[in-house]
């Protein structure tokens, strides 16, 4: 057996490899991109991109209907996205073992938001693991599979940023050989009528024992024992950071949920304070409380309830000198990179003087810093199109929407019909730099290759937004000043829903995508 240091990212998509999966599904979004390209680039597994996270997870379902097993993986906010079917597939249950990776992102280094996605599995009733370090995040995703498929549940396994992005050893075993398919007909579970959901979902609350009995099996939670009256509760990744305080102290260590409640009730019975350590929101903390008077974490204001936690303010809490000196570091914010076409962009699109400028999520966003200062709000992937329209309806004239082509695709297109159908006046501005740019140059339907690199149809934008209906489409270069000005005047002073496409690769595909 073979021990290489490998990304955390990695080591998930080693572990589902060497699981036995017969395909791969994603939309990206740091900090979980990696996973899927890792599979597509090491393995002769297939996979997709998917065009969000909500297909990704219905086509991975559709896998797992078929007997085989599948990854799925995603941002954290991507869950938002895939919410309906993934609340609706515990109640299902699963065929194939089906395992949900989600990248949370403490810190908010490249997200718009925080969540913690401990309360999704919570909410869905399934089982939840948490790695704290590569060689357990192969091995979680590994057994998440034998997990989902004897419980019939997908299974999550919740990571971070510091984890996914970080080189740990990591010990490569054995790939299984794929299942064989077996495709078979069970109303009563697979379909999700009114008549099927109450035995479903007694169902799913009889699952709930079965999962803590498979829990102990693997030993996830589990009681180290230490000398003192102070002891930790750690979740996941953060039982690293209860190692590095090297103080001897007793640990429970978190890394599965649901918790049996018992497990806590016994590690906390002994002792005169207990510290909670996880990333995210107090999720545990909370449950403590109901069982010791002197529990201290978020919620007590000893640590931070906002941003990562991560080792330093847990080495402070001890009053123990923290060891990564980032106030040393040079911060990088992200900008539009020299010769970005969004630039050009937002020059000509400042020159015919929008009122109101709603954005979306892509590197596209940047165009909100000074000195450029094009934006006026950024709310969530799509949201661009929607926001405009209920502007532009309370009678704000000259409302321009801005939307990257991958966005578009993303979640773009029901807002744009949706302006059509409701008799919107307003521009929509799609900038195609034919790749999802912000998050590594993935490719989108109209660039004509699949995640393998296969070639595959060029879907069009301009005959997609024709289809829905649109008033007028144009595409221009971004670089041609000019036109694309006249281009985006005519659309902001024209009743109805006009769309330019500001066109121009992005500077690093000729290089991303050229022949190996
Ligand atoms: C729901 C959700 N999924 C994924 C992401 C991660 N993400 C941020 S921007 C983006 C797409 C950017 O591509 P595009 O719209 O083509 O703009 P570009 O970066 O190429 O300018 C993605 C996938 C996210 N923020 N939210």
């Amino acid at each position: 057996m073979e021990r290489v240091l490998m990304l955390g990212t990695d080591a998930i998509a080693r572990g589902a490899i060497e699981a036995g999966i017969s395909y791969a599904t994603s939309y990206p979004g740091t900090p979980a991109t990696q996973i899927l390209e890792y599979i597509a680039k090491n393995s002769s597994i297939p996979c997709e991109w998917s065009i969000n996270e909500k297909v990704a997870f219905e086509v991975a379902y559709g896998v797992s209907l078929t007997g085989k097993r599948v990854l799925c993986s995603m941002k954290h906010v991507g869950l938002n996205v895939a919410a309906d079917p993934f609340m609706t597939s515990s109640y299902l249950g699963v065929r194939g073992g089906l395992v949900l990776v989600v990248g949370d992102d403490p810190g908010a280094y490249s997200s718009q938001n925080e969540q913690d996605s401990r309360f999704y599995a919570y909410f869905a009733k399934i089982p939840c693991l948490e790695p704290y370090d590569g060689e357990t995040a192969k091995f979680y995703t590994k057994i998440a599979f034998d997990i989902s498929e004897e419980l019939g549940l997908p299974v999550m396994l919740r990571s971070q940023t510091r984890l996914l992005h970080c080189y740990s050893p990591v010990t490569l075993e054995e790939i299984k050989p794929q299942k064989e398919i077996n495709l078979t007909k069970d109303p009563q579970h697979l379909i999700a009528i009114p008549k099927h959901v109450i035995p479903l979902h007694r169902e799913l609350n009889a699952k709930q024992l079965k999962i803590l009995e498979i829990f102990k099996k693997y030993n996830f939670n589990e009681i180290i024992f230490g000398e003192s009256k102070i002891g930790i509760i750690a979740c996941g990744l953060t039982f690293t950071y209860a190692l590095e305080l090297e103080n001897n102290l007793p640990i429970l260590r978190i890394t599965a949920y649901p918790v049996e409640e018992n497990l806590i009730k016994d590690f906390v019975k002994k002792l005169d304070e207990v510290i909670v350590l996880e990333e995210g929101y107090p999720f545990i903390e909370k449950l403590v409380k109901c069982f010791h008077p002197k529990v201290r974490g978020k919620l007590s204001g000893d640590l931070p309830m906002e941003g990562e936690l991560g080792p330093d303010p847990v080495l402070k809490l001890f009053g123990k000198k923290t060891k990564t000196p980032l106030s040393n570091v040079i911060p990088r914010p992200p900008f539009l990179c020299p010769g970005c076409p969004h630039r050009e962009f937002y020059k000509a699109l400042l020159e015919a003087e929008p009122t109101f400028v709603t954005g979306d999520i892509g590197c596209y966003t940047l165009g909100c810093l000074p000195p450029l200062s094009a934006l006026d709000t950024c709310l969530c992937m799509g949201a661009s199109i929607g926001k405009a329209i209920g502007i532009a309806k309370q009678g704000v004239k000259r409302v321009a929407a801005v939307i990257g082509d991958s966005t578009f695709w993303h979640s773009g297109i029901p807002a744009l019909i949706d302006a059509v159908y409701n008799k919107a006046d307003i521009l929509v501005c799609i900038l195609d730099n034919s790749v999802v740019a912000m998050t590594g140059h993935q490719p989108t339907p109209h660039l004509g290759l699949t995640a393998k690199r296969e070639e595959t149809k060029k879907l069009s934008l301009v005959e997609i937004c024709k289809a829905c209906g649109v008033d007028s489409v144009v595409e221009v270069d971004p670089f041609k000043k000019e036109e694309m000005v006249f281009a985006l005047k005519k659309g902001l002073e024209t009743p109805g829903v006009h769309v330019v496409i500001s066109k121009r690769p992005c500077i690093f595909v000729a290089k991303k995508f050229k022949k190996d």
